[in-house]
């Protein structure tokens, strides 16, 4: 039984192996990184079964991810690997004063090629779980329709769909991500977006009400992540949760804090999809957020089921 399938593009990523400016470097450190399987390896790490689909190049970068994934113990039982396309590479400028700026290399990669009749229902059959961020919908001219079917799919399985709108500006105008990603909403079960994308996407109001309005275009649970502040949650029965984060001086890299978020919160819904405590997992997913920024990478420091038993979940 697999507890959670997640779909998505992941890429090598480089990033300077010294603190400067990428235009002064000429040491890296390699990794890999991907919206969909940095949460497919926190989830791993903390016990479940997990699942990660995604398109690679038959190139040594789509060894690396099929390696390193290998070595989470994540199911790539699904995974297409085609000769006539590339595995993504992107950099990270590791800014000393704010978020680190990405430079992508992936406009036709393995990953923008899919389409909706690249679904298959054994992908999700022996799952409960269905993880999809908005980077996706972004990548190719068939890739939203690709995600709705996913969804789709998944949903008429029984499967609980969680979605992270993840928007990456630099993949595609706001016109377009706007109305692509306020299309998907209704699709989902559990809505994960950040506060800054809630408001990108429904305007400037008060986190409450940007809540309200997710929930009444369909999701069951909304989880706005408020950064440093926290999160706030909602279901559509009227439960309203404000859980304060874990505060940490030390923020070395935002990038995969979401991520990290939505893996501490699924990984309290996938005890029971149906009947979870929405406190419990804002609080989770604050702990994991609080963890991984704290470090480069966004995905080498998620913790173990032990690393963070011995930190009871605030449950107030
Ligand atoms: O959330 C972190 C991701 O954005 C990063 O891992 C790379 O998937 C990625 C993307 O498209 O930016």
């Amino acid at each position: 039984m697999i507890d959670i399938v997640t779909i998505g593009e992941t890429m090598v990523l480089f990033y300077p192996f010294e603190n400067r400016p990428l235009k002064y470097t000429s040491l890296f450190s390699k990794t890999i990184a991907g919206a969909e399987s940095n949460v497919a390896i926190g989830l791993s790490r903390l016990g479940k079964n997990t699942r990660w689909i995604g398109r690679l190049g038959k190139d040594p970068f789509g060894d690396m991810v099929i390696s390193t994934l290998t070595s989470e113990n994540i199911d790539l039982s699904k995974v297409i690997r085609d000769e006539s396309d590339f595995t993504s590479v992107f950099f990270k400028d590791m800014n000393r004063f704010g978020d680190p700026e990405v430079f992508y290399y992936r406009k036709g990669s393995a990953s923008s090629k899919w389409e909706p009749k690249h679904v298959k229902k054994d992908w999700f059959e022996d799952s409960r779980i269905l993880h999809m961020s908005g980077i996706t919908p972004a990548l190719g001219i068939n890739t939203l329709s690709f995600t709705r079917e996913c969804m789709k799919v998944a949903k008429s399985l029984g499967l609980t769909i969680s979605f992270d709108p993840n928007i990456r500006h630099k993949l595609w105008t706001e016109e377009n991500s706007r109305e692509a990603l306020l299309s998907l909403v209704p699709l989902s079960d559990i809505f994960l977006p950040g506060i800054e994308e809630a408001k990108f996407l429904l305007g400037d109001k008060p986190v409450e009400q940007l809540a309200k309005e997710f929930i009444s275009m369909g999701p069951a649970t909304v989880a706005i992540k408020l950064g440093e502040e926290g999160a706030f949650g909602m279901s559509k029965e009227g439960d309203a949760y404000m859980v304060p984060g874990e505060k940490t001086n030390n923020i070395v890299d935002t990038v995969g804090a979401g991520d990290a978020f939505a893996t501490g919160f699924l990984s309290i819904v996938a005890d029971d999809p149906t009947n979870f405590s929405l406190m419990v997992a804002l609080s989770r997913g604050n702990k994991l957020g609080s963890i991984v920024i704290q470090e480069k990478g966004d995905w080498e420091t998620l913790p173990s089921l032990k690393m963070i038993e011995n930190t009871p979940v605030k449950s107030r």
